[in-house]
């Protein structure tokens, strides 16, 4: 019979080794984790929110055909004083000239355009986002979104 006889100290050093090696992977596996999310970060510091322009279309039991142009979503939120470029898709209406109420921003949405709008408010409340075309229901409104800033 064979007997392979290893000695305390090479254990000792195979384990090390082992240990070495798997200290490694772990730390490597963590690098390529976490790199592309610290480049991203660093790349879009400016968070972004997407809006759609959609309709809602109906025909009452006297058949009237009815309709509603909205954003969706219809409720934003944002930070006091944070950067955020609001990005509004426009789907459903040829054109919906915007306005956010209580600032001078304004803003045109196409049909199958992005519109991005820069946000950045430094007093808390709540702001209209109104397409102007939209207002009401008697124009096939109302569309209007809400900026929640706090
Ligand atoms: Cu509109």
């Amino acid at each position: 019979m064979n007997f392979v006889v290893i000695r305390g100290g090479w254990i000792i050093k195979i384990v090390l080794l082992l240990l070495f090696f798997i200290s490694i992977y772990i730390w490597y596996s963590f690098q390529w984790k976490t790199l592309p999310t610290f480049l991203s970060a660093e790349k879009e510091s400016i968070r972004e929110i997407h809006m759609v322009t959609g309709e809602f279309k109906t025909v009452t039991a006297d058949g009237k055909e009815i309709e509603s142009y909205r954003f969706s979503p219809g409720t934003i939120f944002l930070e006091k004083g944070e950067t955020v470029h609001l990005k509004i898709y426009g789907v459903n209406g040829d054109e919906h000239p915007v306005i956010i109420e209580g600032t001078d921003i304004k803003a045109t949405v196409k049909k199958g355009e992005e519109t991005i709008i820069p946000l950045q408010f430094e007093e808390e409340g709540t702001y209209r986002l109104i397409c102007l075309t939209h207002k009401e229901y008697e124009q096939n409104g109302p569309m209007i979104a809400y900026i929640v800033v706090d």
